[in-house]
């Protein structure tokens, strides 16, 4: 495929109406697929394009052919999703392998998925991709195996929301067909973050892997695990066997407790770097560290162990800034959390230390960070870090505070882009999934002027929280969800989904900051995406701002 320019909008031609289905209300669960619908696809593609052709079906002679260098685990991805509803075969077959080649009419209902260089959109190499639709077959490429990744989530979206289903959907003429579409797709910031909270309540590994699965639809990049707080300590650290012996035990009410063994995590970096998403791991210091206190009390000042918490307030731990056995615990930490990341980023925390006087705050914080920039990686603090002046070189800020900043907060983020770091947006009263939605959800706090609803959490603009950080200053934008009040994975899902999609849309789609930055555009478009959720099995809140449709 030629290198082209895209142009930033969308363009619809006329599309080919096979069937009557416009829209994607259509059934999931009946007893066929519907016929063809109009894409609805989230996050928005930079440029769309339905084309008046027939469209794509997908049949039982359908294979999928792959070429290029790690394409082949891609396409093996892209048929397991799609093996279980439509019970075809979906051969991965590699392009030297394949009998018939690209002209003939049995490829007319081939996956063609393309590595090579020169197919994405240029300046886009890295997760840009080109994916086009139609009678002739279906041709995704990109320049690399991340950016096909990018590219089958919108192929997914392209076919009726049944196909996510695990059990066989249809019967005797059940079709699975996709409009007929040009797609020239990229990315607007390099970091689109999920933070999943494991400290408060603990997920295990099956849970975390879910949520990888859950948040890869939506493009989503990097997995911040929080790791420790006030309630647990979640991760095996060698030499300080208590950290997890006492202090995994407890929990928000004791409620689910519980910790990953350095197997466990690897096993999760692992599962993540297949949906090319990047862990970045979160020791919180120096408040948010009850649980490590109450395992060792050699590092509070008083060298007392407090009891185990397993309330919800924050704010009332500190490790002792004076002693050198904090600094000793501290560098261990940071050596073995480095090493058991392959992704450039180590998180350590620094929000909320209200316990710890302002100059020792600082005082740890660069001399922690200092040293922890030995392993190589790149260092991310909550913005409260940007007090400290002296941090290393291009440490990331993780802006919390609101669309229109609290108190200090500008300052303390101006601090990473000064020290030419750039900033990952999390502001609170938007992006907070755990936040609560309309009155009467079951789960959440408000005190991030919750509730959220979904269209609050689409009506932002990146640029415009803080000045001084712009788009170049932007590395990203991330959803945290704190779990002081949930502790089963579909709870998670139910306050991520939908508003994950909202924020993922500004994070990847360009323009989201432009003028089609349309909370009526994206509606429908979210609750296509809820629909192939719930399909999956996938817990969603109907938030009561969406124009769904009643389920079937
Ligand atoms: C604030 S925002 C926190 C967390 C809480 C969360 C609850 C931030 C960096 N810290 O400790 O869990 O509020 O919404």
């Amino acid at each position: 495929m030629p290198r082209r320019r895209t142009v930033l909008g969308i363009v619809v031609a006329s599309l080919v109406v096979l069937a009557a289905a416009a829209g994607t209300t259509a059934a999931i669960a009946g007893l066929r697929p519907p016929e063809v619908t109009m894409p609805q696809i989230v996050p928005q593609p930079v440029s769309l394009t339905t084309r008046d052709r027939a469209p794509f079906e997908l049949v039982g002679e359908s294979r999928i052919i792959v070429d290029g260098a790690g394409a082949e685990a891609v396409g093996e991805q892209l048929a397991s999703a799609f093996r279980s509803s439509t019970g075809f075969e979906l051969p991965v077959i590699a392009r030297s392998a394949a009998t018939t080649d690209a002209t003939t009419d049995a490829a007319r209902h081939d996956i063609a998925l393309t590595v090579a260089p020169g197919s994405a959109p240029i300046g886009h190499e890295q997760e840009g991709y080109a994916l086009s639709t139609g009678a002739h077959g279906a041709a995704l490429t990109g320049d690399t195996a991340e950016g096909l990744f990018r590219g089958i989530q919108t192929l997914r979206q392209l076919f009726p929301p049944s196909i996510e289903s695990s059990e066989r959907v249809g019967g005797f003429g059940a079709r699975w067909l996709a409009a007929s579409v040009d797609i020239e797709d990229y990315p607007r910031f390099a970091y689109r973050g999920a933070m999943l909270d494991v400290a408060r309540h603990f997920f295990d590994v099956t849970d975390v892997k879910r949520y990888i699965d859950d948040i890869a639809l939506l493009k989503t990049n990097h997995l911040h695990l929080h790791l420790t707080d006030d309630q647990g300590w979640r991760i095996e650290i060698d030499g300080w066997p208590k950290l997890t012996e006492v202090g995994g035990t407890s929990s928000v009410n004791d409620e689910r407790g519980g910790f990953y063994t350095k197997a466990d995590y690897a096993e999760l970096v692992a599962y993540a770097q297949r949906k090319f998403i990047t862990i970045v791991p979160e020791i919180d210091l120096p408040g948010h560290t009850n649980a490590a206190l109450a395992s060792y009390p050699e590092l509070t000042c008083s060298g007392q162990a407090p009891a185990l918490y397993t309330g919800i307030e924050v704010g009332f731990s500190t490790v002792c800034i004076n002693s050198e056995e904090t600094y000793r615990f501290v560098s261990d930490v940071v050596r073995q959390v480095a090493a058991m990341t392959p992704g450039p980023y180590l998180h350590l925390g620094g929000d909320e230390s209200l316990s710890t006087p302002e100059a020792d705050f600082v005082r740890f914080i660069e001399r922690v960070t200092a040293d922890a920039a030995l392993t190589g990686k790149t260092i991310i603090g909550w913005h409260e870090m940007g007090a400290a002046k002296n941090l290393p070189p291009g440490t990331i800020g993780q802006y919390w505070s609101f669309t229109r900043p609290q108190e200090g907060a500008e300052e303390d983020t101006l601090t990473f882009v000064q020290n030419g770091g750039q900033v990952i947006l999390s502001p609170a009263d938007v992006v907070y999934l755990d936040m609560v939605y309309e009155t009467g959800s079951p789960f959440g706090q408000a005190w991030a002027e919750g509730p959220t609803s979904v269209r609050e959490s689409y009506g932002w603009k990146p640029t415009r929280i803080i000045d001084g950080v712009d788009e170049d200053q932007i590395l990203g934008i991330e959803a945290p969800i704190w779990t002081e009040t949930m502790h089963r994975m579909q709870d998670v899902e139910y306050m991520a989904f939908p508003r994950l999609a909202s924020v993922m849309e500004i994070a990847w789609s360009p323009m989201a900051e432009h003028d089609q930055h349309d909370f009526e555009a994206f509606a429908p478009r979210a609750v296509a995406f809820s629909e192939r959720l719930e399909a999956a099995g996938i817990t969603v809140h109907r938030a009561p701002d969406l124009p769904w449709t009643p389920a079937q």
